[in-house]
């Protein structure tokens, strides 16, 4: 009747509906009625093969009738019978092995087991962030995975001891002031042609560490400041920068005051805030022409980080002083000089010196003389000046005159 017992075949999973697989061809060597040969499939098989084949009973066909899934059930036996329709009706058996094949059907899953989504700036390189597992529900080639980082992240992937487990570690050091928060792609791809693949994206934010001290955007620094300031009044600010955030970045500022000697300091304030700095003392150019101290601005980490800065100030100028002649004086106080000439001297003839003083300098302390009121006889004349002693000038007898 059947020329084997049983039959092997292998269909591809997903195959379409109504597709023609096998068929099923026994013989009779009767005639007439006898020889019309009947199929049908077993009694007593599973139901869920009723789902997935159908046999023609006239022509022996088996078609599909089902989704064919590798991944649900991966082999069928169906039991078939063939019979006559002689009185009685003989009957011939035989098994049909249908093995399905995998395809690629299935894409890879990626799953986050843990994830540290905050990582300290000072993570060692080798610091675990996160698990990750991946699955395929193929079988081999198709359930092969190859997983990789795709984005350009200081983060690797490294295996577990379980197969398809992988930590995500730091590959190398961190620091939040260049990059605050990495987006780590994950490809999982399997082996299967074409490839199925799929992605996944850890976001890792960068957490602070007090690793930038505050700094002064110049040092030393210089400030100009003019005489007779008001006092109590800010007359500067210094100002520094942190490149860390929140407290690790808050600068507090002082006046180093330990280990000066020099009692100015005493009368400087700084508002610890925002940097500007008060003289309680008015300062006189004459007195003091420059002066430095230190200023110290302290972040507020734990443990804080500091850094100083040294502070010339140069007094300025004001013409303040009047001049004062210092030759002749008369008894008042007043220049009142009162000078006995030859009668017959020529033009020229040096008559006295004038000698004058001014605390200011610069154009502040340069004193023009010149010859002022009725006293003055048209016959006297000022010069020459010499450079070199611009305080002096030299009266002399008009060659007019
Ligand atoms: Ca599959
Ligand atoms: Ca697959
Ligand atoms: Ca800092
Ligand atoms: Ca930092």
């Amino acid at each position: 009747m059947f020329s084997q017992e049983i039959y092997h075949i292998s269909i591809h999973e997903n195959i379409a509906l109504g597709t023609s697989i096998f068929k099923m061809n026994a013989t009779d060597p009767d005639e007439g009625t006898n020889s019309d040969i009947e199929y049908s499939l077993g009694k007593i098989l599973k139901r869920k093969i009723y789902d997935m084949f159908e046999l023609d009973k006239l022509t022996g066909d088996i078609t599909v009738r089902g989704n064919v899934d590798y991944e649900e059930n991966d082999v069928y036996k169906l039991d078939v019978e063939a019979s006559d329709k002689g009185t009685p009706p003989l009957t011939g058996e035989c098994r049909v092995v249908i093995k399905i094949l995998d395809v690629n059907d299935n894409t890879p899953e990626i799953e986050v087991t843990s994830l540290a989504d905050t990582v300290s700036e000072d993570s060692k390189p080798g610091t675990i962030i996160s698990l990750i597992s991946v699955t395929d529900k193929d079988s081999g080639v198709n359930g092969k995975i190859i997983t990789s980082i795709t984005s350009d992240v200081p983060f690797e992937l490294k295996p577990s001891y379980k197969e398809n487990t992988y930590s995500v570690v730091t590959k190398g050091l961190l620091d939040r002031e260049q990059v605050s928060h990495y987006e780590i792609t994950i490809k999982a791809t399997d082996c299967g042609e074409p490839p199925l693949y799929t992605f996944k994206t850890l976001n890792i934010q960068i957490s602070d560490v007090n690793d930038n001290r505050p700094l002064f955007n110049k040092t030393p620094l210089e400030f100009y400041l003019v005489e007779n300031n008001i006092a109590g009044n800010s007359i500067f600010s210094v100002s520094a920068t942190d490149n860390d955030l929140n407290d690790n970045s808050a600068i507090s500022y002082s006046i180093v005051r330990q280990g000066s000697q020099n009692d100015l300091m005493s009368f400087l304030n700084i508002n610890s805030e925002t940097g500007d700095i008060s003289a309680l003392k008015i300062f006189d150019f004459e007195t003091l022409k420059t002066f430095q101290f230190q200023v110290v601005a302290t972040d507020s980490g734990t443990p804080s980080l500091s850094s100083n800065v040294t502070v010339h100030v140069f007094i300025l100028d004001q013409n303040d002083n009047a001049p004062v002649i210092l030759y002749p004086v008369s008894s008042n106080g007043s220049a009142e000089g009162v000078e006995e000439i030859p009668r017959n001297v020529n033009a020229g003839h040096l008559v006295t010196k004038v000698r004058a003083y001014d605390a200011d300098i610069g154009y502040n302390g340069w004193l023009l003389f010149s010859l002022a009121g009725s006293y003055c006889p048209q016959s006297l004349w000022f010069g020459p000046l010499y450079r070199t002693d611009q305080n002096t000038s030299l009266i002399h007898r008009d060659r007019r005159g």
